[in-house]
């Protein structure tokens, strides 16, 4: 039982989103590592103000761009993803034509399904991952376990609250990575071409926006919105933000 929250409550947003992952816990779709996850995200997202800084923002476009430039784009998914934007996962598989593909550190058979039943019931017509019948090579880890026709041979991949091994691992397959972490230190925002130092509530469906937006656009336009989109200074303006806590 959860108490319900007031929308005057000054942090009610984030709250709420604390109680999805909750939810999500009791629902056998997230991890209870998933509550220490979500508790450090909160941490960076209260000193990054709970919004989408400017250089997040152009990150999420740029992330979008890539997604309907890739021939393959493939968006994994966690137990807390699958918690907290299961709509927005789904809107942006549609804006994108990326397959959705359930992958798991803490892996069961149990959670996979769980999770992919879960993404399907909120308008998922295809979720890859349950029969995982490729390797990352490299990777001890149970996040190894990929489809051959998923993200085995995607050439983008979008991951949420990556872990740096296998960020590092599918870096090293030549794959083209999206990052959400609040953390901006963290490996895998480190090694990924594009690294969204954003809350997943807000960037999943604001990538999805940009990707239906520039959908529209010309194909240059999305070529100039991958080139301009500098990494290292997303990297930096983010951490900047947390330090200073300087908010606008
Ligand atoms: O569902 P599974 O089995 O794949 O397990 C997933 C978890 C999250 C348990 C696993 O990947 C894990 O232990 O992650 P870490 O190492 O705790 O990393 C969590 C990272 O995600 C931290 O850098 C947090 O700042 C960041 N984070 C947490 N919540 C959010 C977030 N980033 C963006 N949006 C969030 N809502």
């Amino acid at each position: 039982m959860t108490t319900e929250v007031p929308d005057e409550h000054p942090r009610s947003d984030s709250l709420r989103t604390r109680h999805r992952i909750e939810a999500g816990v009791d629902a056998g779709l997230t991890h209870k590592q998933g509550l220490i996850a979500e508790g450090r995200g909160e941490a960076f997202d209260y000193l990054l103000g709970e919004r989408t800084i400017p250089s997040a923002e152009r990150a999420e476009r740029a992330a979008a761009a890539h997604l309907l430039r890739a021939e393959q784009p493939v968006i994994s998914v966690n137990g807390n993803a699958a918690a907290l934007v299961p709509d927005g996962i789904v809107a942006l598989a549609d804006a994108t034509g990326a397959t959705i593909e359930v992958n798991l550190f803490n892996r069961t058979d149990e959670r996979v399904a769980a999770i992919a039943d879960h993404l399907r019931a909120h308008g998922a017509t295809e979720v890859e991952g349950e029969h995982a019948d490729a390797r990352i090579p490299g990777l001890a880890s149970e996040r190894a376990k990929v489809a051959a026709d998923g993200i085995h041979a995607a050439d983008v991949v979008l991951v949420p609250l990556e872990d740096g091994d296998r960020a590092e691992a599918l870096d090293e397959m030549g794959k083209v990575e999206v990052v959400v972490d609040l953390n901006p230190l963290s490996r895998s925002p480190q090694v990924a071409a594009v690294p969204v130092v954003d809350n997943l509530v807000r960037a999943i469906p604001n990538i999805a926006a940009h990707a239906r937006a520039l959908a529209d656009r010309s194909a240059a336009d999305r070529e100039r919105a991958i080139d301009e989109f500098d990494r290292e200074e997303a990297l930096e303006a983010a951490e900047q933000t947390i330090r200073t806590g300087e908010l606008d």
